[in-house]
């Protein structure tokens, strides 16, 4: 390995080629090995420990490194680039070749009241679903979704169907309402108790918040739907195109 105290831009960018040094190590290891010894590392790249460190914890933020107490640093899963389009979860998942699934962890029955029946269309004593699903992909936790749909869309939708189907499908296959448009807004967050434990991680990790509004191609408004991903899973993806003059 090369000794980085002596490149030419020392120390400036020590950082930078600390962080070079590792990434190019990670393109030579698997998923879920470990990582040398922070001592041994830090002698091989010749720099001290605590900058070893400093760019191991961004590396671990950033979810490309996993670190287990009292055992060592490996290699995380890849994230997923999450596309910001239009489909579904199961979609999503059954295109990278991942087995889709669903913990429903509530699954209840309300009235819409003011603010959910204008966001919903509905007026405020229609009926609503109020359901909580854990999302997993080949039995790994990946986000947390509290979907609110109006009751009349699938009214004898039953809780053990959603472990195993796909909202969207049902929706199709039962009456024929397909998805055609939304509105989705995007923020970083951290996980609070309830969502770390759903997720297996830990208290006030990042994390993304995502409210969705879907409409059906008949105009109806089919969905409200707030989730919670994980930020040591997820990336997001946009494909980029100058503005329509
Ligand atoms: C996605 C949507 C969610 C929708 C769900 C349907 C985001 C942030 N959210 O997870 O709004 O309810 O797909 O999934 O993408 P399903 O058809 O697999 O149940």
């Amino acid at each position: 390995m090369t000794d980085l105290a002596h490149q030419s831009d020392w120390p400036s960018s020590k950082h930078a080629l600390v962080r070079d040094a590792i990434l190019s190590m990670l393109d030579e290891l698997d998923v879920g090995d470990a990582l040398p010894s922070e001592r041994r590392l830090a002698a091989s790249l010749g720099v001290s420990r605590p900058t070893l460190r400093a760019v191991v914890d961004e590396l671990v933020r950033e979810g490309l490194l996993l670190r287990r107490h009292g055992s060592g640093t490996y290699v995380a899963e890849p994230k997923i680039a999450l596309p910001l389009m239009m489909t579904s979860f199961s979609e999503d998942m059954a295109r990278r070749g991942m087995k889709p699934s669903s913990r429903v962890v509530s699954f209840d029955v309300t009235t819409a009241g003011a603010k959910l029946g204008q966001r919903l269309n509905l007026s405020p004593m229609d009926e609503v679903w109020v359901i909580t699903r854990l999302r997993l992909a080949d039995d790994e936790t990946m986000a947390i979704e509290w979907l609110h749909a109006p009751r009349k869309l699938l009214p004898d939708l039953r809780r053990e169907e959603l472990a195993s189907r796909s909202f969207y499908d049902l929706l199709r296959e039962r009456r024929g309402i397909v998805i055609a448009k939304g509105v989705q807004t995007i923020e970083p967050t951290v996980t609070s108790l309830q969502e770390a434990e759903l997720l297996g991680v830990p208290l006030h990790a990042p994390a993304f918040l995502f409210e969705r509004t879907t409409e059906s191609e008949d105009g109806r408004v089919v969905e409200f739907v707030r989730s919670v991903y994980r930020g040591d899973r997820y990336r997001l993806v946009t494909e980029l195109r100058p503005p329509r003059r």
